[in-house]
Order: C-alpha cells, then sequence, then structure tokens
C-alpha cells in the first residue's frame, strides 16, 4: 500500500487527487511543515529530505518531489492508463511535461510571485508569459496536454492553473480556463478535496 505524506491545502492534495485516479489503495499520513508564516516545523516523521510535502513511501521505498512521484506512480501502476509507459509513443511529451512542470514553471511563477528578474538565456527558465505558450498551444491540440487522454501531467498543470488563474500571477486565458475547470471537476478531484482534511 501507498502512503502519502501530507498536509492540507498544499501541493500533496493532489497526488490524493492522483491516487483517487489511479484507484489503488493508499493511506494518508498527514505531517507538519514550515509554513510561511513561521508557523510549523518540519515533521520527524516525513520522510522527504527538506521536510516538504509531497513525499510517498512505496514498500520501503521513498520517493520526493511532484513530477518524480507522478511519474512513479503512472509507472508503478500501468493499468490505470494515466501515463504512457516506455515505447508508448506519447512518453517523450509525457517526460518533458512532467520535467518542464518542476524545471520551468514553477520556477516561472515563484519568480513572477517574489518579483524577481529572469535572466535572459541563462535561468534554465524563461518568464511566466513565455513559459504558457507552448502549453497552450498543446491545449489547443486537444481537451489535454497529451491530447485526448487525460494523464497525471494533467493533474499538475490542471490544479497549478486552478489555483493561479484568477491571480495577478497569469492573464486570462480562455484555453487555460477551460482547461483548468475540467480537472477540477473531474469526480476523482472531488473526492481528494474530501480526503485531504483541509
Ligand atoms: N519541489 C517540491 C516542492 C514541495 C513544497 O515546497 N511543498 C511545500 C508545501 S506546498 C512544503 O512542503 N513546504 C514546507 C517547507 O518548505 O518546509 C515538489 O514539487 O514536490
Amino acid at each position: 500500500m501507498i502512503t502519502l505524506f501530507h498536509h492540507p491545502k498544499t501541493r500533496s492534495t493532489r497526488f490524493i487527487f492522483l491516487l483517487e485516479e489511479l484507484g489503488v489503495d493508499y493511506r494518508i499520513q498527514q505531517v507538519n511543515v514550515r509554513k510561511r508564516d513561521g508557523t510549523g516545523e518540519r515533521d520527524p516523521a516525513n520522510p522527504h529530505p527538506l521536510g516538504k510535502v509531497p513525499a510517498i513511501l512505496d514498500a520501503g521505498t521513498v520517493v520526493f518531489e511532484s513530477s518524480a512521484i507522478a511519474l512513479y506512480l503512472t509507472d508503478r501502476f500501468p493499468q490505470s492508463r494515466l501515463g504512457p509507459t516506455v515505447g508508448e509513443p506519447q512518453r517523450g511529451a509525457y517526460l518533458s511535461w512532467l520535467a518542464y512542470y518542476s524545471g520551468v514553471l514553477e520556477p516561472a511563477f515563484v519568480s513572477k510571485f517574489l518579483k524577481t528578474e529572469v535572466p535572459r538565456g541563462t535561468a534554465g527558465w524563461v518568464v511566466v508569459e513565455e513559459a504558457l505558450t507552448p502549453l497552450v498551444e498543446a491545449l489547443g491540440r486537444g481537451p489535454y496536454l497529451l491530447g485526448e487522454h487525460f494523464s497525471a501531467v494533467d493533474v499538475l498543470y490542471g490544479t497549478t492553473f486552478a489555483m493561479f488563474r484568477q491571480s495577478p500571477l497569469m492573464e486570462k486565458s480562455a484555453v487555460i480556463d477551460a482547461y483548468a475547470e475540467r480537472t477540477v471537476s473531474r469526480p476523482a478531484y472531488q473526492r481528494a478535496l474530501a480526503r485531504e482534511g483541509g
């Protein structure tokens, strides 16, 4: 059984969503985390090396970092069809969007939030507006990032857009709005909210 180390209303909530989509047995272990307001602290029960959430434990194997957890879970439960497996045509796109999420999109949002300039050509990521362009293009081709089928990348991107689309971090986009709505209206997302304990 998978154990998810979770704290309500954080990045770990979307892994309850993914586990619900996968339809596998899992348990949630709620842990304490450090908060921006100075409250909270690292929880010794959390195996994440920085004390962050999410992290998972699967029969002695610890996995941390959202993109790695998404890939691990969809490889571990391929019958769910929530992530193309090695040799499938969409595998390359799947890996690319997973890496892009942590390596490009999140840093772009955080840079904008912190009002930090993104140095042209050297940062490894770009400003939010540029980071969104290929995503909007991909979403213009299909309801989901990989086309017709919902996958674990949509769990990451769809929930992030649902959170930020009303904020000054993002310009309004009808394509992204509709995609965010499609993602969070899934029954598994509603079940996740009911289980997350926030
Ligand atoms: N890059 C990590 C980020 C995880 C992260 O920063 N989680 C926040 C909650 S949303 C956290 O655990 N914060 C507590 C801390 O930084 O100590 C991932 O995507 O999994």
